[in-house]
């Protein structure tokens, strides 16, 4: 999966991060292709390599990845924020092997661009990103945001999404979704610079990798398209890096959403993740339900109309599923 990945191959990669899901929550420990012949989303190549497996402890072409000297580049070059596969790919077929390399390549850039460049700035950091969130020193960075919020304006509701709420033990970043209940979102527009800015200023939020209200819900890096055309669905996104003052601590990466008070339980639905049950879920709307769904809002394809939402059950409900546990969508692999 990671090698389709890195070698751009989006449609492999995804077959087999479906194939690595389904196996996942298969309850049995498989002793033979055959026991799963029957789940979804499994093929006849992966029949062979579940047999290969079972039978000599590992699959070629995996060993042939991890032994490939540009698969461990690639892997080393897009860890780096900001680095997708694309650009990996590039510095690769330029020469480029090390993360010093890198740091030349991208010295050259900003002595001739004339700006700074946000990768520059990743390259120093990536020891600090490289290092996981404990899930205490996650509610400490939440005590501490949710702080500086009140004192630009009170009422504001939060949840910690991402893999903390799915239950991850280390994070690797942390992601906040917040709303004020009943309030009209034109009230809190300017809401998420705000806060960046006043985090920027407690000397807490050291850099701003992005700052969109443009966007629905993606990175600048992901190729997850914008999906409304609607202002009013957007949802205010910044993404940057944390540090508390002091000895011994590490930058963090943080996400911060705002959502207009309709649409906040589908943004937390769609920033609790996994990726890949966000998949299926985009995935089950619209081919079951003939909606669109994602962390801006669930609309009926047929006549765009947006259907709002009180509560995560609800999110479920309309989408005509189950709720399903936080600590039940790890389908990652
Ligand atoms: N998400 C998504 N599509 C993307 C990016 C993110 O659907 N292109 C969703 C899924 C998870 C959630 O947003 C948060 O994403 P991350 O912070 O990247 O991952 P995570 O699951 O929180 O795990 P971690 O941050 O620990 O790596
Ligand atoms: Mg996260
Ligand atoms: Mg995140």
């Amino acid at each position: 999966m990671r090698w389709r990945f890195l070698e751009g191959d989006p449609r492999s990669e995804l077959s087999y991060s479906r194939s690595i899901s389904v196996l996942k929550a298969y309850p049995r420990v498989v002793r033979s292709s055959k026991e799963v012949v029957d789940l979804p989303g499994l093929g006849p190549k992966l029949f062979k390599m579940i047999d290969e497996f079972l039978k000599d402890g590992e699959i070629k072409e995996a060993r042939r990845a991890i032994n490939s000297p540009r698969f461990g580049v690639l892997s080393q070059f897009s860890s780096i924020y900001g680095i997708g596969p694309s650009t990996a790919r590039r510095l690769y077929d330029q020469g480029y092997r090390t993360f010093e390399d890198l740091e030349r390549y991208y010295d050259e850039w900003e002595g001739q661009n004339g700006k700074p460049s946000g990768t520059r700035e990743a390259l120093l950091l990536r020891d600090d990103l490289a290092q996981k969130i404990s899930r205490t020193e996650v509610e400490e960075m939440v005590e501490a945001i949710c702080k500086h919020l009140d004192s630009i304006q009170e009422g504001f509701q939060h949840t910690v999404c991402g893999g903390y709420r799915r239950g991850k033990e280390y994070s690797n970043d942390v992601d906040i979704v917040f709303s004020r209940p009943g309030i009209d979102p034109k009230q809190d527009r300017g809401m998420c610079q705000a806060l960046v800015t006043r985090l920027q200023e407690a000397g807490l939020v050291t850099h701003v990798m992005l700052l969109s209200s443009f966007t629905s819900h993606h990175s600048p890096f992901s190729s997850r398209s914008s999906t409304s055309s609607q202002g009013i669905d957007t949802l205010d996104t910044a993404l940057t890096v944390f540090k508390f003052h002091g000895e011994g601590r590490v930058h963090r990466r943080l996400d911060l959403i705002f959502a207009p008070w309709n649409v906040y339980w589908t943004a937390v639905v769609g920033w609790t993740g996994s990726t890949q049950f966000e998949r299926d879920l985009r995935i089950w709307a619209k081919q079951e339900r003939g909606m669109k769904f994602d962390s801006s809002g669930i609309t009926r394809v047929h006549n765009s109309e947006q259907v709002f939402v009180h509560s995560e059950e609800e999110v479920f409900q309309v989408l005509g599923l189950p709720w399903i546990d936080p600590t039940m969508r790890n389908a990652n692999a």
